[in-house]
């Protein structure tokens, strides 16, 4: 049973704790009993929990949580890109690094603090980092929970000096699902994506929502900014709500390839859905002194809750 809220002390908001190996992490609680957790390796959310103690992201239960590899699960920041390119590792470097805890971050709009227990992130790269990857960035990240169990993510990109810099970014978002057969992703009808396994060709959504018989990994463009996805079984639906964002990834890689990796569980892909807010098709450069901004919030409702009334 939650706290209730008018006895709610903020000072429990927040807890650092650490990790099987010693690496930092950080707890976020509401006065009702949800939770999230996100660790300072690669300031990866590792647990959203609702009120009810329900864990909300999958996780595989072959993470070791060794090794500098982000553990296949939860939310993983993408930066500074998303996918493979060049001599960067897929998905970017930055879910691969130790982050600290922002003590002094430039401010944020109240949207993203007032009634929240939130914690501040950064990262910046190290000799060692610019010179595979020659820019000289911030990269911020807040994570909240909201007294509704709301997770939300802000993450700001700047550049820091020197010359301009372009890169893709995504929220690689584990939802977790009673099984990938009653999911069905909605808002993206009649969107245009780039179908990453027809070699990024581009393509019409002609279905009136997106639904899973087989492995699909797509890049829906332009897309709007808010998307549902139904679990049936469970009678819950999250909706993702997003901006700065304009493109979101919707992956499920079926039976096949997760045989032929060591981190994932038998069927452990029916178990799960990636719906992340990105922008991939249309990358972001940034001058010297900008900055970019890219917001994902993820309400997890029962699935009889009007969801139109939740889209902005
Ligand atoms: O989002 C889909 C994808 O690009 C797949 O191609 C698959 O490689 C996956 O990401 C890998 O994500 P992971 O979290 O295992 O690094």
């Amino acid at each position: 049973m939650g706290h209730p809220a008018a006895v709610w002390d903020s000072k429990i908001a927040t807890e650092r704790v650490k990790d099987l190996n010693g690496i930092g992490q950080i707890v976020l609680r509401n006065s009702q009993g949800a939770s999230a957790k996100v660790s300072l390796h690669g300031g990866q959310v590792v647990s959203w929990r609702n009120e009810r103690g329900e864990e909300l992201l999958f996780a595989s239960h072959k993470v070791n949580g060794k090794g500098p590899k982000a553990t296949r699960g939860g939310i993983t920041v993408c930066f500074p890109q998303f996918g493979s390119c060049g001599s960067l590792e897929q998905h970017g470097f930055a879910r691969n690094k130790i982050w600290t805890v922002d003590e002094n971050p430039p401010s944020l709009p109240a949207k993203d603090s007032s009634g929240k227990s939130f914690v501040d992130l950064l990262l910046k790269p190290t000799d060692e980092d610019l010179k595979c990857w020659p820019h000289s960035f911030e990269l911020r990240l807040r994570v909240c929970l909201g007294p509704d169990g709301n997770l939300a993510l802000i993450s700001r990109v700047r550049n820091i000096h020197g010359k301009p810099f372009s890169f893709s970014f995504a929220y690689h978002s584990y939802l977790s699902v009673s099984d990938i057969s009653e999911v069905r992703v909605e808002g993206l009808e009649t969107m245009d994506y780039l179908d990453n396994l027809c070699h990024k060709e581009r393509f019409t959504e002609q279905g009136d929502a997106i639904t899973f018989e087989a492995e699909i990994e797509r890049v829906y463009i332009s897309s709007p900014n808010c998307v549902a996805v139904l679990d049936h079984e469970r009678k819950r639906t999250y909706v993702l709500r997003k901006e700065g964002l304009p493109d979101v990834v919707v992956w499920n890689p079926w039976e096949k390839k997760p045989k032929s990796r060591a981190d994932w569980g038998e069927d452990e892909y029916r178990h799960m859905v990636c719906v992340n807010g990105a922008v991939i098709e249309k990358p972001v450069t940034l001058k010297p002194g900008e900055e970019w901004t890219g917001r994902s919030e993820i309400i997890a409702v029962p699935s009889s809750f009007c969801v139109e009334g939740l889209c902005f």
